[in-house]
């Protein structure tokens, strides 16, 4: 049953029309033939001198909710081995192999290769013309490298690395972010508290009918921040000022993608970034998105230094597990489940 909803297995074989599953309602579907807006606008910020990326940082998180950061410190052989394995394993490594690392079908963000997001939604969800690949790799205690494909003989020792160097970059643009609105460096981080860091590799093949799908619907990313490597085909959107713009591919840059519980905790001065991939006819893409969430058991709120009288709070505390719960259940539909949450 798994196997049969793979997107890479109903892609084959000369398919002409996409599973009626798979396609968006009108008003969802990218438009193809006016084409979206260019991000090209979307900053590209140094991380050599904190000083003046602090700045850049705080414009970006209100103006875009994302932006590009180079000099990050991360080695670009190891971005680029990243992205090749996550080839190796969708283009490379047979179904039967593949399916031995299946996720399990009945819990949501699953450990594995999967390819329905929304496993637990009620009513009639559109699939993703997306397949995947979810690791589990902080805290550590979480971290199980057996669960992960053994061939290339690198791939767990990478993954591991990877994600070392991603948590690095990821605490170290929190305390920017904080700095940058006049907060203590470790302000987020505490709000935050213990990071728990997925890698999701993400797999979109080539679809017939682009103009009908999306390799993965609209949303924002319900943690704290998420760092995202893409190759060199181009899919992914950003909404703002009521557009689509496609986000240029940069191969040594990483994307940082604010989320929705620092949307929260900077009082909403700060905005997640709405976001979406699309499909083409042509061309497999892949990207690896790097998540920092909180724990399920963390309370989320706006930072008491933010809150004034002519500042009141935005947002509603929240229990981070029943945001996460609520998130699948009801389905993202670009920023609902946090614009639930205003007061
Ligand atoms: O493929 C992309 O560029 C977007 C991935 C993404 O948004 C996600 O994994 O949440």
């Amino acid at each position: 049953m798994e196997a049969a909803s793979r997107v890479e297995m109903v892609s084959e074989g000369g398919l002409t029309e996409v599973p009626s599953q798979y396609v968006q309602p009108p008003d969802a579907r990218p438009n193809l033939v006016d084409g979206a807006g260019d991000a090209s606008a979307i900053p590209t910020i140094s991380l050599s001198s904190s000083d003046s990326a602090r700045e850049a940082i705080g414009r970006a998180c209100r103006d875009w909710g994302a932006f590009h950061v180079v000099d990050h410190g991360v080695p670009i052989h190891l971005l680029d081995r990243m992205r090749s394995l996550g080839v190796s394993f969708f283009r490379d490594c047979p179904m039967e192999e593949k399916l031995r690392y299946a996720c399990d079908s009945t819990s949501v963000a699953s450990e594995g290769y999967g390819s329905r997001m929304l496993l637990g939604a009620k009513g009639d969800v559109v699939l993703d013309w997306r397949d995947y690949f979810d690791h589990h790799t902080f805290p550590l205690s979480r971290r199980n490298p057996c669960r992960w494909p053994v061939s290339p003989p690198d791939y767990r020792q990478v993954v591991a690395d990877y994600g070392d160097e991603m948590k690095k970059l990821a605490q170290t643009l929190l305390g920017l972010i904080s700095q940058s609105l006049g907060l203590p460096p470790s302000c987020l981080e505490e709000a935050v508290g213990v990071i728990y860091q997925n890698i999701t590799v993400s797999y979109y093949p080539p679809c017939p009918q682009p103009e009908l799908t999306l390799g993965l619907q609209s949303h924002s990313d319900m943690g704290a921040i998420t760092l995202l490597i893409q190759d060199d085909v181009g899919g992914l959107q950003l909404f703002k000022d009521a557009q689509w713009l496609t986000v240029p591919p940069m191969s040594h840059a990483i994307l940082v993608l604010v989320a929705d519980q620092t949307e929260i905790i900077t009082n909403g001065i700060y905005k997640s970034a709405q976001h979406r991939a699309i499909t083409n006819a042509n061309r497999a893409r892949l990207s690896v998105a790097t998540f920092h969430d909180p724990s399920k058991t963390a309370k989320i709120a706006p930072a008491s230094h933010l809150i004034t009288q002519v500042s009141p709070p935005c947002y509603k505390e929240v229990v981070y597990g029943e945001f996460v719960s609520s998130w699948y259940s009801k389905a993202p539909e670009g920023k609902r489940n946090l614009d639930a949450l205003l007061c």
